[in-house]
């Protein structure tokens, strides 16, 4: 590590592998990865444990974790500045989310939105793991004394609870953990479902018309935005009271094409209806994704060398993990091992 790298700020951030990265995913976390690589020390962590909160088939999430990471790298990702490692690669946030858990207290874990939303759609499967998914998402960030974490605005509630706890333990035994803040894009945070905005989109969601993903072929880009759900009357205008529907693809437009909504709004304001829009907004997002999708269609061939970066980001990883861990194993009283 240079000199510079070392006074730099420390950024960490995952996503799960869990169904395929969305255009959501992107604009509310990978965009600002991409940036924020530049200027901060950054981790950007394959959430494979986490994933196992829902019921997965072996095979479908051994081969996702790839796919991600070739995203992480197609998007913009760079694994030569970049940390980038698998969360079950790194034992490490195991161990440090069960001494949280002794921290972390059940009322807290129980107001968790994510918590509710996930019992609800997988009733039959409310295990353990759903209940302490932040406090494993809590040993993620503090294991690397992280400042920033790039996240949309569904995970500001996870990250508030993470900041109470490492305000608990520091406030026992010190200054042990940085207290990190989210880092949520002003534009972008929360990009909702095509055919129901109210609702985030969600990668895991059953109505695959929900969502557009990296990957989408464009002429299933095209069919799922003629099909997305748009408002009565006629205008191209930001409002997410009176037009969710338009507002969302707005946000969209001005994400892939970097115009900014105001201006998207005039350059449509004569428009009769919204059919052009629509098809706008499609070609937008096609162009955006293309290149992202060669590059990825190359980097996923050589899974040699995808293992290879998720070696070497174990490796780093482990080297900041384990100091952490150290610390907090000798203040909670464990002794050392001989
Ligand atoms: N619709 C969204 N708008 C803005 N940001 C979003 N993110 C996800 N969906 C949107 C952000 O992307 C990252 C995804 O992390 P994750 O997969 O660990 O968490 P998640 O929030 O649970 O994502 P999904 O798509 O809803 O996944 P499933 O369906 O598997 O639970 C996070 O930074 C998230 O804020």
């Amino acid at each position: 590590m240079t000199m510079n790298e070392s006074k730099k700020l420390n950024i960490f951030s995952g996503i799960q592998p869990s169904g395929e990265l969305t255009i959501g995913g992107y604009i509310g976390a990978i965009k600002n990865w991409v940036t924020l690589q530049h200027e901060y020390q950054c981790l950007f962590m394959l959430a494979d444990l986490h994933t196992l909160t829902v019921l997965q088939d072996p095979e479908m999430l051994r081969k996702r974790c790839y796919d991600f990471l070739a995203l992480y790298i197609a998007c913009g990702i760079d694994p030569a500045k970049n940390i980038l490692f698998a969360q079950s690669h790194v034992p490490e946030h195991t161990q440090l989310s069960w001494i949280l858990n002794c921290y972390a207290h059940m009322g807290e874990l129980n107001r968790m939105t994510q918590f509710k939303d996930k019992s609800k759609q997988h009733a039959a499967n409310i295990n353990v793991g759903l209940f302490g998914y932040p406090v494993l998402m809590a040993a993620d960030v503090l294991l690397y004394q992280t400042h920033y974490v790039p996240v949309g605005e569904d995970q500001k509630q996870h990250l508030e609870l993470i900041r109470d706890l490492a305000l608990r333990f520091n406030h026992r035994y010190g200054d042990v953990f940085t207290i990190p803040e989210p880092y949520i894009p002003k534009q972008g945070a929360r990009i909702m479902s095509l055919q129901d905005p109210t609702q985030k989109m969600s990668k895991s969601d059953a109505n695959l018309h929900n969502f557009i993903t990296l990957l989408d072929e464009p002429d299933t880009i095209r069919h799922k935005l003629k099909r997305a759900t748009t408002d009565s009357g006629h205008e191209i205008r930001f409002n997410l009271t009176e037009k969710p529907g338009i507002s969302n693809l707005l946000v969209l437009f001005s994400a892939v094409t970097d115009k900014t909504i105001l201006a998207l709004e005039t350059s449509y304001q004569h428009a009769n209806g919204y059919g052009q829009f629509k098809q706008d907004v499609s070609e937008a997002i096609i162009a955006f994704l293309s290149p992202i999708q060669s590059r990825y269609q190359a980097l996923r061939k050589d899974e040699t060398e995808l293992q290879r970066i998720l070696h070497q980001g174990a490796l780093a990883a482990r080297e900041k993990a384990s100091a952490t861990l150290k610390k907090v194993y000798t203040l909670v009283g464990l002794m050392e091992s001989t």
